[in-house]
């Protein structure tokens, strides 16, 4: 077995909280939140069962009075909006060449992060279903998958041995030497799903049920040819699988973006549906279902 590297994963929300359970059986792990808690994350298995784990918790304030390895690797599992605030004070703490590993949502986070940051970016694409549970829990809803790669694919050994951890870990992870076209794929998912279900509150799996149905084959109809305009291959099976296996993946998992709405905290509207609007508009298409997404969801 390989020497076990020290990652860092910060932003302790709900993927933040998955993987830290995970990774810190196998690697030394740090998770960094933003408020200070040792308490043990309880972790709800996708069985039921549910298991109290210890992981080293810490904040970006109380970073400097530690004496923590200086990381291998950061995972970024904050939400897209927050990453270069969160990043930028990041930086006091680390190595400039320190690989990063976004887990954001949408596509507009990681080119702007591959522009500023001096070492390596790597991206994930995850269809890992997981929300958070009071102040320590999180419920893992959904097994998913997780693609890892980087925009201009220049560090694939770096992506091969993130996604040797990954697997380690537990997680079903890959390498994908085409991420950008996975991250479109995601964002078609997101924009699919996660407005809808945050605007009538309720589970991925009631997209299913009438009237919502409807409501999600027609943004799929709005988003596809877009996407192909905008040079992305469609999904083998075809945009509408690609959704519907994701629903039923995560049936019965409350959306981040509902989530976000629930507790009152920005959500990823500009992440998911912006690039889309651009798109149309770059296209001179109208999009008059994401348009209503779009001023149907808080910013
Ligand atoms: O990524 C997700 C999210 O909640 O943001 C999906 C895949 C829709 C799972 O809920």
């Amino acid at each position: 077995m390989r020497p076990a590297p020290t990652w860092w994963i910060l932003g302790a929300g709900a993927l933040g909280r998955l993987f830290a359970i995970r990774l810190t059986t196998t690697l030394s792990l740090h998770l960094i939140g933003r408020r200070p808690d040792d308490s043990p994350l309880r972790y709800h298995a996708p069985s039921g069962e549910i298991h109290d784990v210890d992981v080293a918790r810490t904040t970006l304030a109380t970073l400097a009075l530690h004496t923590h390895a200086r990381p291998a690797l950061v995972v970024l599992a904050t939400k897209s909006h927050a990453t270069l605030s969160a990043v930028e004070e990041l930086a006091a703490h680390i190595d400039p060449q320190t690989p990063l590993l976004s887990l954001q949502n949408g596509f507009s986070i990681q080119p702007r992060l591959a522009d500023i940051w001096a070492g390596p970016v790597l991206c994930a694409s995850t269809t890992e279903g997981a929300y958070v549970e009071s102040n320590a829990g999180v419920v893992h809803a959904g097994t998913g998958t997780t693609w890892v790669g980087d925009i201009d694919n220049t560090w694939p050994a770096l992506a091969r041995d993130c996604v040797y951890w990954l697997n380690l870990a537990g997680l079903s992870a890959y390498h994908d030497d085409a991420i950008v076209q996975r991250l479109w794929h995601k964002l078609a998912i997101n924009a699919a799903i996660n407005p809808l279900v945050a605007r009538y509150r309720i589970r991925n799996g009631q997209l299913r049920d009438r009237p919502f149905r409807r409501m999600v084959d027609t943004v799929i109809d709005e988003i596809g040819p877009l996407l192909e305009g905008e040079g992305v291959t469609p999904p083998p099976a075809g945009w509408h699988t690609l959704v519907w296996e994701v629903i039923a993946a995560t049936a019965n998992n409350r959306a981040s973006m509902l989530q976000d709405v629930l507790a009152g905290r920005p959500t990823e509207r500009e992440a998911i549906l912006r690039p889309l609007l651009t798109a149309a508009e770059r296209q001179r298409c109208a999009a008059p279902t994401l348009e209503t997404l779009y001023h149907d969801t808080p910013s």
